[in-house]
Formats: structure tokens, C-alpha cells, sequence
């Protein structure tokens, strides 16, 4: 039995790679049965059959995962969104930031397509979210512009490329490294949509480290608990210690640390009421669960 790291999953094959040879494997029947489907990421033991092929036998246990895109054992994120085409959407920012921190992984904000934008402008909407103490990225792949930090953040680590459809994720990629050549997703003026749209994740080997690109989409279930969504922002979490009640959800609590930081405005209002539609529906998600 060897031990390897799954790097692709496509069409009931599973690619592991090991000593840095690609094995095509199948999942014994064993993970039909139960809830736990290989992932992309897993360190994994498997059997060599015949040509190098063989079968995923079991999955060491995972750091974390996550449902969207479909990966475990990730040390950071790359939130990749655009300036524009799409338009930078902060209610999915955050969200994103939400679900990211609550696995315990490393958010790193990259706001691509800066060539189409006053570039003031979008710096001075990020500014909540710089003075909240996330790392933010400003690039343009298609000029090469602000590349240098990412490849420091980059060295390795594992990290996941994330964010909607179209923003920009395989230009990343590709301007990172010329070799890869991955398809982007060029509109197409008579079909109106993208041609070359990411379908599936795979992991590539970058700076040290290994790198993946997925899917885009448009929405993200959160399948929170109350607390965890308050827990999941950093900042909320540090000024707790501040609020009267332990388990303050920062909501209706009196002498809470995080609503007098919204009313002197070291948090952005905007971000506060994301924060609360996000916690309304863990509550109504908990009491559709617990009744
Ligand atoms: N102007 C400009 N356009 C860019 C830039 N980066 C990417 N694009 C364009 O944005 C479109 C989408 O790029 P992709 O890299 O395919 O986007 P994606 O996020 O991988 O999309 P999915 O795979 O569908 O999730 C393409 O037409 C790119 O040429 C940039 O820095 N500036
Ligand atoms: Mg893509
Ligand atoms: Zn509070």
C-alpha cells in the first residue's frame, strides 16, 4: 500500500499522486456506503493494481474541507473577485470570509481585473475590510500587475482559488505560471456566456506548494450554528472578550463591544449588516432543524 495525495477527481476516477508519478485510481466500493466521499486534497492510501492504476483504499483524517468548492486539507484561500465584469458583490465577500474562517483556513482578499477600474476608488471601498486586518491583493492578470505578492503568499502552502464565475480565477492561474495554459472563460459575444468555464477541481503543483483551481458559482449556503457565524469573523471575535455576555451573538445584547465599534465606526455598517442577515439565517436554519 502506498500513501499519496488526491489531485483531481473526475468521473468516478480519483488521481493520486504519489513520488511525483499520477495514479489513476478508483474508490474501493467500501466509500459508496458511507458518508465519506474522497476528496480533493486527501491524503490517502491506495493499492497499485495494474499500470500504474489501482484503488483508493482509505482517506487519513482531514484538517478541513470544504462543501464549494469540493476540497479538503487547504491552508488558504485565495477570494478572488472582480473589480468589475462581474461587479464586486460584499454581501458574497462576505459570506465567503464567513464560511472560510469558520474551517479555520486563511482568507486572502484578491480583487482581480484592476485595469478596468479607478483603482482610489476600489481601495477606497476595501478600506473596511483592510482596516478589519484581512490581506488583500490588487492584480490585473492580463497586464501582470500585483503578481509578486501573491507568488510570496503562494510559497509552500496549499491554497484554494475561489470566487463566482468569471471573475477571473484561471487568468490567475495562468499568469502565474505561462506553462500551464488552462482555458479561461472568454465571453462569447454570440452564444453570452463563457465558453471555457472551469468544471472541476484540480490541484496544481506551484512555488513549493500546491494550487487549485475550481468552479465558479453564484451562491453559497452557510449551514451554520449562530455562534459559529459570530465566531468566524476575526475581528468580532477579539472585541468579544469586551462584550457583557460570553456567547454574545452581537445582535440584541446589551453592552456588546462589536455594536459600539459599528456606532463609533471602526466596523463598516455595511459589513455589520451582512453579519446579520448571515445570523438570522443560521438561526432560522437551527430552528428549522431543532424546531
Ligand atoms: N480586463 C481584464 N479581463 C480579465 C482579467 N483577468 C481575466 N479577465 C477576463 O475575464 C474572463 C473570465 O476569466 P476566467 O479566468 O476564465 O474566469 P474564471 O474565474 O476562471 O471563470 P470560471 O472558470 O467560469 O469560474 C475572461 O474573458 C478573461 O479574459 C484582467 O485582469 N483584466
Ligand atoms: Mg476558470
Ligand atoms: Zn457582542
Amino acid at each position: 500500500m502506498k500513501t499519496g495525495r488526491i489531485i483531481k477527481a473526475l468521473s468516478g476516477f480519483y488521481y493520486v499522486e504519489c513520488d511525483g508519478i499520477v495514479h489513476t485510481c478508483r474508490a474501493r466500493g467500501k466509500f459508496r456506503n458511507i458518508d465519506l466521499k474522497p476528496l480533493v486534497g486527501d491524503i490517502c492510501d491506495f493499492t497499485i493494481e495494474d499500470d500504474n492504476d489501482g484503488y483508493v483504499m482509505a482517506i487519513h483524517e482531514r484538517r478541513n474541507e470544504l462543501i464549494r468548492p469540493p476540497i479538503s486539507n487547504v491552508d488558504q484561500a485565495l477570494l478572488v473577485f472582480s473589480a468589475k465584469e462581474p461587479d464586486l458583490n460584499l454581501l458574497l465577500l462576505d459570506r465567503f470570509l464567513v464560511l472560510i474562517e469558520s474551517e479555520f483556513i486563511q482568507p486572502i482578499i484578491c480583487i482581480t481585473k484592476m485595469d478596468l477600474v479607478d483603482e482610489e476608488e476600489i481601495k477606497r471601498i476595501m478600506l473596511p475590510y483592510e482596516r478589519a486586518g484581512y490581506i488583500i491583493r490588487y492584480i490585473c492578470s492580463k497586464k501582470g500587475i500585483g503578481l509578486d505578492l501573491i507568488k510570496a503568499d503562494l510559497k509552500d502552502n496549499m491554497t484554494v482559488v475561489t470566487g463566482q464565475s468569471g471573475v477571473g480565477k484561471s487568468s490567475l492561474l495562468n499568469s502565474l505560471d505561462l506553462k500551464l495554459n488552462i482555458e479561461t472563460n472568454e465571453i462569447s459575444k454570440a452564444l453570452g456566456r463563457g465558453k471555457h468555464t472551469t468544471r472541476h477541481v484540480e490541484l496544481m503543483r506551484m512555488y513549493g506548494g500546491y494550487i487549485a483551481d475550481t468552479p465558479g458559482f453564484s451562491s453559497l449556503d452557510l449551514n451554520l450554528e449562530p455562534l459559529d457565524v459570530a465566531v468566524s469573523y476575526h475581528d468580532f471575535r477579539e472585541l468579544s472578550t469586551k462584550c457583557k455576555f460570553r456567547g454574545c451573538l452581537h445582535d440584541s445584547e446589551p453592552k456588546c463591544a462589536v455594536k459600539e465599534a459599528v456606532e463609533n465606526d471602526d466596523i463598516s455598517k455595511e459589513r455589520y449588516e451582512h453579519y446579520l442577515s448571515f445570523l438570522k439565517e443560521a438561526k432560522e436554519l437551527k430552528e428549522k432543524k431543532y424546531g
